[in-house]
């Protein structure tokens, strides 16, 4: 076993510690755990330390069993009945209808225009960004300079500085981000839109003071004068797959219909995407469908929700699983699809905005995770309020381009956070959470699959069936397990 661990790890261009090695050996299959460990980090480490292999297993046991708090009294006290009020849904902004790209490279030079436009707009009225100058001009000064510009590359140098490529529409120079400074450990990722404030050296190089990121200014007020009816979210409902919680579905279901007063509270149910497993969506996958026709998964979806008490009413994405194309942003499911749904269920792109009650909701799948994740150093999968935070500090959902994450060059850039919502929700990494930044609540919607092999294989821990429900008077979230 010795002899496999080596070859395994020098296969991957990776060292084991000897304490490391002794603690697998100790352990059932240590080969598999091994690998569950390297395919959980974002980057392959030089050596792998008996730190990380007991760090990586405590963070999956962890997420495993986290424990939510119960809903608190005064929660349940101020419940409003969510059967009297009629349903008030607006969609204010999704592609359904308006997807124009053909992929050609004028599309994508004007995708990239329209990104650097937008969002250097936002950075132009940041007080620390007051006087930017073109990067062409900023590079001739000899004195502190500031400018916009889109980083292109990051890299790190042998000593620990950072380089950042950055460009704008005038020129492109290279930012230096200084080891022993603590800008150095800022996470900057690719095809971001950012501020730069530094002073050239004669080599022609920025030496960075700071960053600035578009950002959300202070925190806003919650939108006033509302009953307490509260929205509930779901994601990755993954039906048609053999792993699909129907035991837990129905215990949903049941208290929604028959449960306390927070559940006759609830009046809209937002559905962030994947809503079920799809077809061919990943290799081998018929081995791991109950329901291998995909009308016939979202038939059995439309059982579900036309199951659900009359008050409600659904909202749905699509996500990657979804039969739509894959490249973000998503339009709506198809008609074909609608058809099968009854009227109290509302189809929407991904991402979209919508208003519940007056109350604004970002709802994106979240796939731009997968590539957040890789690149911002520390973040985990099992943490995805982190990778929320850091969509609103860049005022974009996905701005990796290249990635993991399709994206089509639309001639807007959809996945702007232009307007501030008042939620941001997202689902896709199977983990739940909610917290709030400067004023937005942000919630990740768990899941309604259990782990799945593909998941087993990649050590990734679901936390399934946990249900994020928001008061729409208030903004106050809690999470209720099933
Ligand atoms: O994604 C389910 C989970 O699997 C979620 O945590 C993301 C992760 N996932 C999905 N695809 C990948 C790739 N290509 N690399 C790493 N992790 C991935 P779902 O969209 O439901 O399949
Ligand atoms: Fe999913
Ligand atoms: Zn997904």
């Amino acid at each position: 076993m010795r002899e496999r661990l080596l070859t395994y790890v020098s296969e991957k261009g990776t060292l084991l510690e000897p304490d490391a090695m002794s603690y697998l050996l100790s352990q059932a299959d240590p080969l598999s755990r091994l690998e569950r460990l390297l395919t959980s980090l974002p980057s392959t480490p030089l050596v792998v330390t008996l730190r990380d292999v007991i760090q990586a297993e405590e963070i999956a046991r962890r997420a495993a069993t986290a424990v939510v708090p119960p809903i608190a009294a005064s929660f349940r006290r101020e419940s409003g009945r969510a059967a009297d009020h009629s349903p008030d849904v607006k969609i204010l902004r999704d592609i359904t209808g308006r997807s124009t790209c053909e992929g050609t490279i004028e599309d994508f030079t004007r995708y990239f225009r329209h990104r650097f436009r937008v969002l250097g707009q936002l950075l132009r009225s940041r007080r620390d960004l007051v006087g930017v100058q073109d990067i062409a001009k900023a590079r001739r000064s000899t004195r502190e300079v500031r400018f916009l510009g889109m980083v292109s590359e990051v890299r790190t140098t042998r000593n620990g500085h950072r380089i950042l490529d950055v460009e704008d529409e005038s020129d492109g120079i290279s930012v230096l981000l200084p080891a022993d400074a603590p800008i150095a450990s800022e996470a900057v990722v690719q095809d971001e839109v950012l501020g730069v404030v530094g002073t050239v050296n004669d080599r022609g190089l920025v030496i960075a003071s700071s960053l600035v990121r578009p950002d959300l200014s202070a925190a806003r007020p919650w939108p006033e004068g509302r009953d307490h009816i509260r929205a509930a979210f779901l994601s990755d409902i993954h039906v048609g797959s053999k792993t699909f919680l129907a035991d837990k579905w129905a215990l949903f279901r049941d208290w929604l219909q028959d449960g306390d007063e927070v559940a006759r509270s609830i009046r809209y149910v937002v559905v962030s995407g994947d809503v079920v497993d799809g077809i061919g969506v990943y290799p081998n996958q018929d081995q791991e469908l109950d329901v291998d026709d995909i009308y016939g998964q979202y038939e059995v979806l439309a059982r579900l929700f036309a199951d659900l008490p009359d008050r409600v009413t659904v909202v749905m994405i699509p996500g990657n699983h979804d039969a739509v194309r894959p490249a973000e942003p998503q339009p709506a499911l198809p008609a074909s699809v609608q058809k099968l749904f009854d009227s109290n269920v509302v189809f929407a792109g991904n991402p979209t905005l919508l208003e519940l009650a007056g109350v604004r909701i970002l709802a994106y799948h979240g796939r731009s995770m997968d590539d957040l994740v890789s690149n911002i150093p520390g973040s985990s999968y099992h943490r995805p309020i982190d990778l929320m935070k850091a969509m609103l500090r860049m005022r974009h959902l996905a701005p990796i381009y290249g990635g993991k994450t399709p994206i089509a060059p639309e001639a807007e850039d959809h996945l702007i956070v232009r307007d501030v919502p008042d939620i941001l929700v997202t689902g896709h990494v199977h983990s739940v959470g909610v917290d709030a930044y400067r004023g937005v609540v942000l919630v990740n919607a768990s899941t309604w699959q259990a782990q799945t092999p593909y998941q087993k294989m990649r050590n990734i821990e679901p936390m399934p069936a946990r249900l994020p429900i928001v008061d729409l008077a208030t903004g106050e979230a809690v999470v209720r397990p099933f």
